[in-house]
């Protein structure tokens, strides 16, 4: 049984919530929904890092203790993934702990297969980053080339991590398995960082005491890093087994977290047996997750943190022999003014406010569509507000409104059983396969892109075959049953297809088309409701002008 297993990056709670966290949120969300439409076992992991320096400063900053604003910031994350529409099957926190005790198990393994030892470090270090600075990657004045604040000289007794003993493998793991880090140009820096020769690096801290214990000395604490990236795994070690089906009209099925302790913890839920929802394989509650989903299928990040998924978790893998994650995807920044968003720069773009006025459903549109997934991309509300206005307003939603409204003036709502016109199927024809195959290398612009060429079509074929006119000759009723029954159907066939990127939006036309079949395979043209009598629902607009 084909499973699928996506995650993002767990997101530091030294602050709250913001544009570029919802954006990896999202694509996340859209290979999710789109691999559960076709079928397969899915699990989609988000969650936040909790641990580490630029926590406990931020906290210290604030005068409150490091779990105390870390329980505040991960309740905003939290709150962030049901508000952008994500289907998260589980939320991780660091702090779990049975998060901690597998950290220190699998590091453990790692000690233990001789691939670490105790040294003294010394290095430039930037606690925002959470990160040592090699002499060539340090900005003027000594400032950190992503946070542009001062670095700091560190000197600490350390364990190691023999990261320069995985320099042949991972050499070879990229000569063989080229499609495990795309794009192309981040394959290729992490290849050249690779090739310029690995050094040794820092597995625990002794200056920090906000973090995972050290099972072999309990004065130190992991770097934080290392305790991140193990989240990934970790996860599917306790995590309840996800939601299986998505009934109509629940959008985000995200189940709740265990209690940790909770000697009776709720059952995760059952797979809900409604019409009309994705068939998705069940998977018993006592099903082992890691050997249902590892390894990962597709690890979603920006390229701020591309060396340590690209580097430092694979040989951390071969290290504790563990299997390695299928694919690595970096996408690019969301700019604001030229610049990084992100907490410290304080350019920040509130995406609740941006959901509140606008759906969040015009929002995770609008990040896919105007910024190339991979690239770096500019966001303004004036191209957000201008591409609601062209594209979600005019092109689909006028698009969805007047099929509805003509089915109903010309055919008293009722949809014809007509055949397709063969000029509107050719033009369909091997869209879902090709948006899948868009989606398996995570191209998500490219894949919205074919379906919005499809709805461009749709609204051509309406000015090409103009209903208006055949409906005043009665001997054209013919014509007309086919110009209803193809336009209605194809509305149908781009609504499945767009349903991962909007989820709330297409399921609201899909039910007012009567299209209870959600699944890819029913992404043809053709292949929807013919019963007679069939009778289109009610659609207020999906996308109202402002
Ligand atoms: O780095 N554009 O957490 P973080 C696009 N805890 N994506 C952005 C973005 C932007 N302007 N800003 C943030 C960490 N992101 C670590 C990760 S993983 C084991 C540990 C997204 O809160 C993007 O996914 O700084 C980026 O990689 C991530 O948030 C960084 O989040």
């Amino acid at each position: 049984m084909p499973s699928f297993y996506v995650t993002t990056p767990i997101y530091y709670v030294n602050a709250a919530p913001h544009l570029g966290h919802a954006y990896t949120t999202v694509a996340a969300d859209v290979l999710a929904r789109h691999h559960r439409q076709r079928g397969e076992a899915v699990f989609f992991l988000t969650g936040t890092d909790e641990h580490g320096e630029p926590v406990a400063d931020a906290a210290h900053a604030q005068g409150v203790e490091p779990q105390e604003l870390a329980d505040r910031n991960a309740e905003r994350f939290k709150a962030l993934a049901p508000r952008v529409g994500a289907s998260n099957d589980f939320f991780i926190r660091t702090t779990d702990p049975q998060h901690e005790a597998k950290v220190q198990e699998v590091l453990a393994r790692v000690r233990e297969n001789g691939f670490v030892y105790e040294g003294t470090y010394e290095g430039w270090y930037c606690p925002r980053c959470a990160d040592f600075k090699a002499e060539n990657e340090i900005e003027e004045g000594n400032r950190c080339p992503i946070h542009h604040v001062e670095l700091v000289r560190e000197q600490e007794e350390s364990s190691f991590f023999k990261l320069s003993a995985f320099q042949e493998r991972l050499e070879r793991l990229y000569a063989e398995r080229p499609e495990w880090l795309a794009p192309r140009t981040r394959y290729n820096e992490a290849l050249a960082f690779i090739r310029s020769g690995l050094r040794d690096v820092p597995l625990t801290r002794h200056k920090l005491t906000w973090g995972v214990k050290v099972p072999w000395d309990e004065e130190h604490v992991f770097y934080v890093w290392f305790d991140a990236l193990l989240n990934y795994y970790s996860a599917l070690t306790y995590a309840p087994a996800p939601v299986t089906a998505e009934p109509p009209g629940a959008a985000n099925p995200v189940s709740p977290n265990p209690v940790p302790g909770d000697p009776n913890p709720a059952p995760p839920n059952p797979a809900p047996a409604v019409a009309g929802s994705n068939p998705a394989p069940a998977i018993d509650a006592s099903t082992d997750l890691v050997s249902t989903f590892w390894p990962p299928s597709y690890h979603l990040i920006a390229k701020d943190i591309l060396r340590f998924h690209a580097v430092y978790w694979p040989a951390l893998l071969m290290a504790a022999e563990i299997e390695l994650p299928h694919r690595l995807f970096v996408h690019g920044y969301l700019l604001m003014e030229g610049e990084k968003m992100s907490k410290s720069l304080g350019n920040v773009l509130d995406p609740f406010a941006v959901i509140e006025r606008f759906g969040a459903d015009a929002l995770r549109f609008y990040l896919l569509r105007d910024v190339p997934f991979g690239q770096d991309g500019s966001v303004s509300t004036t191209a957000f507000e201008q591409r609601y206005e062209s594209e979600l307003a005019n092109e689909y939603g006028n698009l969805a409104s007047r099929t509805l409204a003509m089915v109903r003036r010309y055919r008293d709502g009722v949809l014809p059983a007509a055949p397709i016109d063969p000029a509107l199927a050719s033009d369909f024809e091997g869209l879902a396969e090709e948006v899948s195959a868009l989606l398996d290398r995570a191209e998500l612009t490219q894949a919205l892109d074919a379906i919005w060429q499809r709805v461009r079509r749709l609204n051509r074929y309406v000015e090409e075959r103009a209903p208006w006119t055949l409906a005043k000759d009665e001997q054209r009723a013919g014509e007309l049953d086919e110009v209803l029954a193809s336009l209605a159907d194809g509305v149908r066939v781009v609504s499945l297809l767009l349903t991962p990127y909007m989820p709330a939006s297409t399921e609201r036309l899909l039910d007012a088309l009567g299209a209870e079949d959600r699944t890819l395979s029913a992404a043809r043209l053709g292949a929807g409701p013919t019963a007679p009598g069939n009778t289109v629902g009610e659609l207020e607009p999906l996308f109202p002008k402002a």
